[in-house]
């Protein structure tokens, strides 16, 4: 079993997209661990985002990002990491495939309405940041 750090990012929060998303990951047979809506501090976004710090587009990506209200989820499965990325599509919507949660709602590669961790220490560094109080919980 694995666990994976998902956001639906604000652009889907505003968009009201936000039961259809999280739909998808339970239709796909994944387990929702912890669930709340929050707004992201610039300081916490800058961790989230950490690996992007020096690309050119880092500063709007935490404006982005802080703009307003997402829902941050973690989510459990067998194989949950590789499961969560394909039910999201593609980083580029016009790459993501028709029938992916970008492939069918975005546009922007910015404003992409999901995210989810890419690998099992991403996972476990993104689930410290947005749920500490799971750290060193066992996975089920
Ligand atoms: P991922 O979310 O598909 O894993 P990453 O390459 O890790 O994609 O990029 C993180 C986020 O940064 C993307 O989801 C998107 O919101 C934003 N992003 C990625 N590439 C660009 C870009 O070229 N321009 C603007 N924003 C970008």
């Amino acid at each position: 079993m694995e666990r994976t750090l998902i956001l639906v990012k604000p652009d889907a929060f505003a968009r009201g997209l936000t039961g259809e998303i999280i739909a998808r990951f339970e239709r796909k047979g994944l387990k929702i661990v912890a669930i709340k809506s929050m707004q992201l501090d610039r300081e916490t976004a800058e961790r989230h985002y950490a690996e992007h710090r020096e690309k050119p587009f880092f500063g709007e990506l935490v404006d982005f990002i802080t703009s307003g209200p997402l829902v941050a989820l973690v989510l459990s499965g067998e194989r949950a990491i590789e499961a969560a990325r394909q039910v999201i599509g593609a980083t580029d919507p016009l790459a993501a495939a028709p029938g992916s949660i970008r492939g069918d709602f975005a546009l922007s590669v910015q404003n992409n309405l999901v995210h989810g961790s890419d690998s099992p220490e991403s996972a476990e560094r993104e689930v410290a940041i947005f749920f500490p109080e799971l750290v060193g919980s066992a996975v089920a």
